[in-house]
């Protein structure tokens, strides 16, 4: 619990360390959170996507200044999938972002893939669930590309943003893999290159087509040129809108509901997860193999007789404590 206490003042070391062990999943780190998740839920986290190189982390860049000029604190976390296999693009983010390391109120986070991308999307839970504990007022999540992850990370934002640059088709294919659907607001960035109004057309055709209740949001777009620092004031105020619209139109507790449901939903994987390793390490796997292979039994009453062995491994006592049963 010790993490935690520094975490709830704001102490960054902790916070960082913390952090490193949820990216771990070591058990240290499910003791902290006790103390932390109590302390959750007062920062707007705001989700940042869109393919690579349209400009999200120069945007963000330029929405810290915004934000610490409103003295509000900010955290960021800059998720790369596939970190792990170029190691590029999120050292690019330090070097930019790092302007920021003497100021306190700015906290930087990278979370890159080690393992199956379902402990990503709780890794990056578990950093926001932190950020937000240290008392951060808006958390900025970066993530590039439109795989699983996206939508993941989506679902776990109170603010959806897609930056787009013009003249790219295959972003409106992204648009149509369902991100889309969750959008708040649009980014039209690299408004220099030229193609931008035929961009915005595009899209507010494809918005045109969702329907918007009275009491939905209307999809935003904003045009913008990050690296001149161009449409970025408007951007903020378009991120402090919809904020304001949730919290107003009950959306923001809609949202916070859906993050909790997909984080015991991730947690419950996990677990499962974690006890199918477990039993393919043991020889009882080895037993039901040999019972197979000699037609006394099949795979789905295998499948049967060791989940009911895990329900009666999850209600021991002595593991209760452990896995949270
Ligand atoms: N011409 C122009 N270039 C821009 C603009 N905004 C960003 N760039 C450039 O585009 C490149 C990519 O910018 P980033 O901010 O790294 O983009 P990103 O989306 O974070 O990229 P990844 O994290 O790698 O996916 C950089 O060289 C920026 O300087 C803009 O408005 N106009
Ligand atoms: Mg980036």
């Amino acid at each position: 619990m010790k993490l935690a206490r520094k975490v709830l003042d704001g102490d960054v070391k902790a916070a960082a360390r913390l952090i490193s062990q949820i990216e771990d999943e070591s058990p240290d780190a499910l003791e902290e959170m006790d103390s932390v998740y109590p302390n959750t839920g007062r920062a707007h986290i705001v989700g940042v996507t869109g393919p690579p190189g349209a400009g999200k982390s120069t945007l963000i860049d330029s929405l810290i200044y915004l934000f610490r000029n409103k003295r509000m604190s900010v955290g960021i976390i800059a998720i790369d999938p596939t970190s792990a296999l170029t190691g590029g693009a999120i050292l690019g983010d330090r070097v930019r972002m790092q302007w920021h390391s003497g100021d306190k109120g700015v906290f930087i986070r990278s979370l890159a893939t080690r393992g199956w991308a379902g402990g990503l999307a709780r890794a990056a839970i578990g950093t926001i669930h932190v950020m937000d504990a240290m008392g951060k007022d808006v958390i900025l999540v970066e993530t590039v590309g439109s795989g699983q992850i996206e939508i993941d990370i989506v679902r776990a934002t109170d603010t959806t943003i897609v930056v787009l640059t013009p003249g790219a088709g295959d972003e409106i294919q992204m648009m149509k893999a369902g991100i889309l659907e969750a959008v708040d607001i649009l980014v039209i960035n690299k408004v220099d290159r030229g193609g931008a109004d035929r961009l915005k057309t595009d899209l507010e055709a494809m918005l045109m087509m969702k329907a918007h209740g009275m009491d939905e949001w209307p999809p935003a777009i904003v045009l913008t040129e990050a690296v001149h620092d161009k449409g970025t004031e408007e951007l903020m105020q378009a991120i402090l809108a919809h904020h304001k619209f949730l919290v107003s139109s009950g959306g923001m507790q809609r949202r916070r509901r859906e993050r909790a449901r997909l984080e015991i939903i991730e947690a419950m994987e996990g677990l499962i997860k974690d006890s199918i390793r477990k039993i393919d390490q043991g020889d009882y796997l080895e037993r039901l193999v040999d019972k197979l292979l000699e037609g006394k039994t099949n795979p789905r009453r295998a499948a049967l007789e060791i989940t009911r062995r895990l329900t009666i491994g999850f209600n021991k006592p002595e593991n209760r404590g452990k896995d949270g049963f």
